[in-house]
């Protein structure tokens, strides 16, 4: 039985990682039944609430005002419409909404004010509700728990060596400080990062390092592969293969053996038999919907046929036992 620990080391991560990828996925895939209900993957779905104008530089990001990109930027949604298209991912299958914000960090505004009843509105429907807002300060990530948030998403990106080649305008140390602060206030960690950024395989074990290593692992890992957007810095940047995917999600599924490791954005370009492999090497969430953000993603019919082709099951919400919990009445601001 493999147990859960915080102190790997680079070294036993970097054996790991650098496996023959059988021995790897075999591993990966044995640990996965040891602690997870394998077969089945949990189903979520993103909603860009507020797109574009972004002040960061992050040099993937078709959001970040300074790049010209298609994307047009949108004001913060209405709080009526966001619950209506969780009601509709809701009954597509999904039990966890996602909803992101192209921002630096959370103001404590009017915005904010609206997040927080679109946080209970999709709480009340009985959906895990996580936000990705940026950085957040303690007493944020405090209210954004009371009015029921279940998960936050902030990503690593990449290694503390590699960050500031992809961010300039905000630093690894920065990310730490926002993920203890949603730790803090007893939310669920959502924290992974991106591969085909031009790191190397040192950077990618150092990034899982810095995950492993947390006094809590995150509760669920995002494992993205670049989506190269025309008119970001990243734009030319070739397609990683899916043997990179597999060997970061069964090292992720081996050192954090009960996280929900997600198979995130670049699922457009993978085909079923490829996402199977991820599957075996312990994915089990995935985003669905024909949109991530702002970027394509399968659309749901081709993940129904997946899942019927594969057997694979969709998870219930709530599974690890915390529940949801109930609002008599959506604050309002
Ligand atoms: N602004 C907030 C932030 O940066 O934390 C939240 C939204 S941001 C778009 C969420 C995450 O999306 C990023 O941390 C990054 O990992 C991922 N992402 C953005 N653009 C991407 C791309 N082109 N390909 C893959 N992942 C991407
Ligand atoms: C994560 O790790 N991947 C998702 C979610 N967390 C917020 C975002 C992927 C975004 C891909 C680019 C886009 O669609 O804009
Ligand atoms: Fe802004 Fe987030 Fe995109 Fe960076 S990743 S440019 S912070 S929206």
């Amino acid at each position: 039985m493999q147990e859960i620990r915080n102190d790997w080391t680079r070294e036993e991560i970097a054996n790991i990682y650098n496996s023959p990828v059988l021995e790897l996925m075999y591993r990966a895939a044995t640990v996965h039944r040891q602690y997870n209900a394998t077969g089945e993957v949990q189903v979520c779905t993103l909603l860009s609430v507020k797109t574009g104008g972004c002040p960061e530089d992050c040099a993937y990001c078709p959001q970040a005002a300074r790049y010209h990109t298609e994307v047009k930027v949108q004001k913060l949604m209405e709080v009526k419409e966001v619950l209506e298209a969780a009601k509709n991912a809701k009954t597509n299958g999904s039990t966890r909404f996602c909803m992101g914000a192209a921002w630096r960090e959370v103001r404590d505004n009017k915005d904010f004010d609206k997040v927080l009843e679109m946080v209970a509105g999709v709480n009340n429907l009985g959906m895990e509700v996580c936000c990705t807002l940026g950085m957040l300060t303690d007493e944020q990530a405090h209210k954004l728990k009371k009015a029921g948030l279940y998960a936050y998403n902030h990503n690593l990106d990449t290694s503390e060596e590699h960050y500031d080649k992809i961010i300039s305008t905000r630093t690894y140390g920065d990310r730490l400080e926002t993920i203890e602060n949603v730790r803090e206030a007893q939310i669920h960690v959502c924290s992974g990062g991106i591969i085909g950024l031009g790191e190397s395989h040192e950077d990618r074990i150092g990034m899982l390092f810095t995950l492993s290593n947390m006094p809590q692992h995150p509760e669920s890992v995002p494992v993205n592969a670049l989506v190269p957007v025309e008119g970001t810095p990243l734009e030319d940047q070739p397609r990683v293969s899916v043997w990179e995917m597999v060997r970061m999600i069964a090292t992720a599924r081996i050192i954090m053996p009960k996280a929900m490791v997600r198979l995130s954005a670049g699922r457009v370009r993978m085909s079923h038999e490829e996402q199977a492999l991820c599957f075996l090497a312990g994915a089990n969430s995935i985003f669905a919907g024909d949109k991530l953000l702002t970027t394509p993603n399968p659309e749901v019919n081709d993940d129904k046929v997946m899942f019927e082709l594969l057997g694979l099951k969709p998870r219930e919400a709530f599974k690890d036992g915390v529940e949801a919990i109930r609002f008599e009445q959506i604050p309002s601001h």
